[in-house]
């Protein structure tokens, strides 16, 4: 096994399924966390293949790029084989999740890009937007969920990473700046189905209670 360390800022961003990949497959990682404005960050920042982050170095070998580390990562676990269609299905359930959160986050960047310099203001401007778009967003993933034929697991008796993407979008919901569980609960009962089936695992309950001290974004 490759000696591994994730480095990412000390926020769930972009690695929140990374982490808990790598967590429940029992693999053991440096997991390095980064202020996002510290001078730490500043003075490695030219030593990133392209200055930003997350970053995987593998036997002190650094790669970047969020959807390259996923990956591998993925190749990594423990998780029962997904045979053909059930990959197929879980990748879909996957993309179509990242599709409709990327579209609640997209014009949140936008108003924060929009709002000044003042770092309040731009998280002010960021949330509201983010939080006026989340209806449309569960109520999508709801879709695609109840399309799968999803009852408490994206693929029954296998976990995988789709089960793990629901529970990164709870996650995201329930942070305190974000605060849209109520939109989650109410346009996305298949998705708190599966959030309650992940729950029942004791690890599982470990990795959440951990993730819940955690910022999801650092502004
Ligand atoms: N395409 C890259 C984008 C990485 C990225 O935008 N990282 C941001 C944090 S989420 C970053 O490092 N920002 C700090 C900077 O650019 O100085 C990926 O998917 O990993």
């Amino acid at each position: 096994m490759p000696k591994i360390e994730l480095v990412y800022f000390s926020c769930h961003g972009r690695v929140f399924v990374i982490r808990a990949l790598l967590e429940l497959s029992g693999i053991d990682y440096e997991d390095t966390r980064l202020e996002w404005s510290s001078a730490n960050f500043a003075v490695q920042k030219d030593d990133f293949p392209l200055g930003q982050l997350p970053v995987l170095k593998v036997d002190g070998v650094s790669f970047c790029q969020t959807k390259a580390i996923f990956a591998f990562c993925q190749k990594q676990t423990t998780f029962k084989k997904l045979k053909g269609v059930e990959s197929l299905k879980a990748d879909m359930v996957y993309e179509s999740i990242e599709d409709a959160w990327m579209k609640m986050l997209k014009p949140g960047y936008v108003a924060k890009a929009a709002a000044g310099e003042d770092i309040t203001a731009q998280g002010r401007a960021f949330y509201k937007t983010v939080k006026s778009g989340a209806v449309e967003a569960f109520t999508q993933i709801e879709k695609i969920l109840k399309f799968a034929k999803v009852d408490d697991m994206v693929i029954g008796g296998k976990r995988s990473v789709a089960d793990l993407m629901i529970l990164n979008l709870w996650i995201f919901a329930h942070d305190p700046r974000v605060n849209v569980h109520g939109y989650f609960k109410e346009n996305c009962p298949t998705g708190v189905q599966v959030v309650e089936r992940l729950m029942q695992d004791a690890k599982i309950q470990e990795i959440v209670a951990k993730a819940r001290q955690v910022r999801y974004l650092p502004y």
